[in-house]
């Protein structure tokens, strides 16, 4: 009886070892071919995706919104819409130093809890760094010198102080575990918005040479040094005019699983939300094109109004060009907790002249949000 039982149980698990194989055998890989199987799943789930519609994310939903900070269970997006946002994103920013808390004063423990609550979920999460720059220990805004991208390349003076950093961005990723141990899978959007010169990183501070060699070191470093297999990588320029320029610091496609853009409106008034949707729609078609060519999966990296002056801003400049392309995501910055920044938001909270308008913009069929991904 027990030998028949043992005989049975091995038959069973023999056929669900054949049956896993089977099913990531059918599945597409991302540019880490030793992705864990959640990283795998969640690159084939982000193609399959793009037939569904387009998911919204918002930049530090879970830590703070604007005029709260840290309340458990809330996120301004919640507060209008009833449901949470599909796409989380997180800042990175002074992990790299060992600080215990990013430059937006959201303590990397609380992050770690957030990602996993978003995961339990089902929902997206997306990682931007805002690494200080390590010549001068100031701010990635910091552009005063254009060599900090030299100095941290092999054979470069800052080359394995640069190490260290990763190894702690790397200890970070590797530390976002389920119930049951298993890494969960991020997006991480790295060296973002280099075609504009205000990071460390950006076009007037290195060649496009130096820019590719400094995301293929980091990739390696993380992928094959560090061995973090739970990370999919996106490549997010500012808004560029035309493929050749979103392409001529492109590291190739061995490094890049997403492609996508920032883009904002450049001011206040009527006349920049017409620039914008023009900028919009041709970002579109620079990354859905490309992306199309490469196999690659297309979304918005960054989007939005400051403070949503345009109470129509989301039905009527962001829905009709966005509804046109098939992307994974559109993520929304975030909306600042600072006393300081009153008006650093862009998602409406409860109460701004845009929540309807919001609302209806996430009622639409083709705007997935957290609940929509379970369905
Ligand atoms: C910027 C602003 C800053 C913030 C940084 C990193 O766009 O929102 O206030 O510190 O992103 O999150």
């Amino acid at each position: 009886m027990k030998k028949t039982f043992v005989l049975l149980m091995s038959a069973a698990m023999i056929l669900a070892s054949c049956k896993q194989k089977e099913t990531t055998a059918d599945m597409k890989l991302p540019v880490d071919k030793k992705a864990t199987k959640e990283t795998v799943e969640l690159y084939n789930t982000l193609f399959s995706s793009l037939d569904k519609g387009i998911m919204l994310g918002h930049q530090d939903a879970l830590a703070y919104g604007h005029s709260w900070y840290k309340e458990a269970g809330r996120s301004d997006v919640k507060d209008v819409t009833g449901d949470y946002p599909a796409v989380i994103g997180w800042e990175l920013g002074h992990v790299e130093i060992g600080a215990e808390f990013n430059l937006d004063s959201v303590y990397f423990s609380d992050m770690k809890r957030y990602i996993k609550e978003t995961y339990d979920r089902g929902g997206i999460t997306t990682a931007s760094w805002h690494g200080d720059n390590i010549v001068t220990g100031n701010t990635s805004w910091d552009c005063a010198q254009d060599s900090v991208v030299r100095t941290i390349l092999p054979n470069g003076s800052n080359h394995a102080k640069y190490l260290t950093w990763l190894d702690r961005v790397a200890d970070f990723f590797l530390d976002l575990k389920d119930d049951e141990g298993n890494l969960i899978p991020v997006v991480f959007r790295m060296y973002h918005e280099h075609t504009g010169a205000w990071f460390w990183w950006g076009s007037g501070q290195c060649t496009p040479e130096e820019y590719k060699q400094l995301w293929i070191m980091t990739v390696q470093h993380l992928r094959d040094k560090k061995d973090v297999h739970n990370l999919l990588y996106a490549y997010s320029p500012s808004e560029t005019k035309d493929e050749a320029e979103f392409l001529e610091r492109y590291p190739g496609d061995d490094y890049v699983d997403m492609v996508g853009y920032d883009c904002y409106v450049p001011g206040k008034n009527a006349e920049s939300v017409v620039k914008y949707k023009e900028a919009m729609d041709r970002n579109l078609k620079i990354v859905t094109g490309y992306a199309a060519k490469s196999g690659k999966i297309p979304t918005i990296g960054e989007t939005g109004m400051e403070s949503i002056p345009d109470s129509t801003y989301f039905t009527q400049a962001v829905y009709p060009v966005i509804s046109q392309y098939k992307i994974a995501w559109v993520l929304f910055w975030r909306n600042a907790w600072e006393s300081g920044k009153p008006d650093h938001f862009y998602a409406p909270f409860t109460g701004h002249s845009s929540a309807s308008d919001f609302k209806e913009f996430v009622a639409k069929p083709n705007i997935l949000m957290n609940t929509d991904l379970k369905q």
